[in-house]
């Protein structure tokens, strides 16, 4: 029990010493339909200041890695939602989204296999 104790001590100072050298991991929610829409997401995050990304076709969760000190999570909603997705905080603009390929039409309403 005490190993135990111990070992999340461990891994709470490491992820402290993480968020102070600027490199932090966020998760939020895009919204999506399928590996195109994943593809899309994670090139749109191909960006300065962020290391990793990475978008779950079927929970819909974003897991990001970026440098704190070179860009913020609000821009990172930005860039996925410039890209044509909305997240939890920034809706995408009706033209980019009407962009889209139909079977990443994600919205309610615009997907052609709920009306079968
Ligand atoms: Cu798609």
């Amino acid at each position: 029990m005490k190993t135990i104790v111990i070992l999340f001590s461990l891994i709470a100072i490491s992820s402290t010493a993480f968020a102070q050298s600027g490199v932090v991991t966020s998760q939020f929610k895009v919204y999506g339909n399928c590996t195109m829409c994943k593809k899309r997401i994670e090139t749109a995050l191909d960006h300065k200041g962020i290391k990793q990304a990475s978008w779950d076709v079927k929970s819909k969760e974003l897991k990001v890695t970026y440098n704190s000190a070179r860009i913020n999570e609000k821009q990172i909603h930005q860039l996925v939602a410039d890209a044509g997705h909305d997240t939890e905080l920034v809706k995408a603009k009706d033209e980019t989204y009407a962009g889209l390929p139909f079977c990443c039409l994600y919205r309610d309403g615009d997907s052609g296999h709920q009306h079968q």
